[in-house]
């Protein structure tokens, strides 16, 4: 790929998507030479060549070379025992899944260690018949497998804040991860029970010591929520809800009950702490929004992105996720000048509804400052708006729901940073 042959598609270096196929000689790898193929490189054989490695192992581990890789968690509180975050490390993570190991985590009162066989999940309320399930009775329900993002209310929520924090793709934006959930459509156990025609809200609550609870409207409830058992093809984890958890695709993970145990058909909302105290939105005119429901049509690129550097001149892949609660991504367009001019990113594989999907675009960095940015379109027809947009429409008294384009800027040393434009 030589400079003449380079077909530009924006201003400050974006690349035509067709170049994507001939990266790996125009920039990381390195073109192989006469003398790394000679003899004298034939002979250096690696030590992990020379005698056998160990055997199988029951429960497998990552190469220790990867350890690095963690999720971020901020510091315990002591006043708030189990409380918390952990946030995916996005800059390191390449296609859609998120490993089980990494998925972020939010505890209202830590992990719960429960036994499944002691575990019990109760339909109440405005039923036909209240129904008690063991653990092992709902294994033999048919069961379903969705993809779907996961993402917290107050994910990237520091970006309202009046000066840009100095922060990475996961520090910022890691309290969203994606995973192919397994389990029992809502619709099946609920019409067993036979719902009430007065019920119009599902009350669940956890068996953590939060007893965390919220109220689910009926039409999602008979629509496409999970009683999730299986996350990515295992047993959900203990931190995502062990032995199962309600599954809300595209809400507000808030609402996806991890620690499931109890399910109650009532006519009115629960009103319970985390739909009124928290995860409300306060308006400038200070009236507070209840029941923010889908989050809202968003990407980010994970590379480069915050804190990394560019450490040469040249073509690199700008790459990142894409998600919308209300469909499928359908676009990601790319701007290397902070939204001056945009270029069409390419979207990988399948765009599964209320999933992650991978875009990438080429681009080439002459050494001089850019600012990166990204906005997705979904099926819907919504497009992501800029921070100033979401700041008129939304206010800075609320930071939940904020899904506003991320700038990146690039300075002539190659560091990459959070900034407002
Ligand atoms: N029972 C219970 N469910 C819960 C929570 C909790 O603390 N207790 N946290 C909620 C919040 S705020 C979020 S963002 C998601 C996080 O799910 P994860 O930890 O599997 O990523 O679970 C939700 N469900
Ligand atoms: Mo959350």
């Amino acid at each position: 790929m030589t400079q003449e042959k380079l077909e530009r598609v924006a201003g400050n270096g974006l690349l035509s998507r067709r170049h994507l196929l001939g990266m790996g000689l125009a920039g990381a790898g390195s073109v192989m030479t006469n003398s790394a193929l000679g003899a004298d490189a034939g002979l250096q054989i690696p030590s992990w060549s020379k005698v056998p490695g160990p055997g199988a192992s029951g429960y497998g581990n990552r190469s220790s070379h990867t350890e690095h890789m963690q999720r971020m968690s901020g510091n315990p509180n002591p006043t708030y025992p189990g409380g918390g975050a952990s946030r995916s490390p996005l800059a390191e993570l390449q296609g859609t899944i998120t490993p089980n190991s990494l998925h972020f985590e939010r505890h209202h009162a830590g992990i719960p260690d429960i036994d499944p066989s002691m575990h019990k999940l109760v339909i109440n309320g405005l039923v036909r018949q209240p129904l008690v399930f063991d653990y092992e009775d709902l294994l033999k329900y048919p069961m379903v497998s969705k993809i779907h993002f996961l993402e917290c209310s107050g994910n990237s929520g520091s970006l309202l804040r009046p000066s840009p924090a100095d922060g990475s793709a996961q520090s910022l934006h890691g309290l969203v991860s994606c995973a192919e959930w397994t389990g029992i459509p809502l619709s099946t156990l609920l019409d067993e029970a036979g719902v009430d025609p007065a019920a119009q809200w599902v009350s669940a609550v956890g068996a953590d010591a939060a007893s965390m609870g919220r109220s689910v409207p009926i039409d999602k409830a008979m629509d496409d929520v999970l009683v999730a058992l299986f996350q990515n093809g295992e047993p959900v984890r203990p931190e995502q809800g062990y032995p199962m958890r309600l599954f809300c695709p595209g809400w507000e993970g808030n609402i996806s009950v991890k620690w499931l145990t109890q399910l109650k058909l009532t006519s009115e909302p629960s009103q319970f702490r985390d739909e009124t105290s928290k995860y409300t939105d306060t308006l400038p005119d200070r009236n507070s929004l209840q029941f923010t429901f889908p989050m809202g049509t968003k990407s980010l690129i994970t590379s480069p992105s915050g804190q990394m550097a560019l450490n040469r001149q040249g073509i690199y892949q700008v790459t990142g996720i894409a998600w919308s609660g209300r469909g499928s991504i359908r676009r990601v367009e790319v701007s290397a000048d902070g939204g001056r001019s945009w270029a069409d990113a390419e979207i990988e594989s399948h765009q599964s509804d209320k999933a992650l999907a991978r875009f990438r675009i080429p681009w080439e960095w002459s050494g001089g400052s850019a600012v990166l940015q990204s906005r997705a379109t979904d099926s819907e027809g919504n497009v992501q708006p800029t921070r100033d947009a979401v700041l008129a429409d939304h206010g800075r008294l609320s930071s939940y729901h904020n899904h506003c384009i991320q700038s990146w800027a690039v300075n002539s040393n190659g560091g990459v940073a959070n900034v407002y434009v």
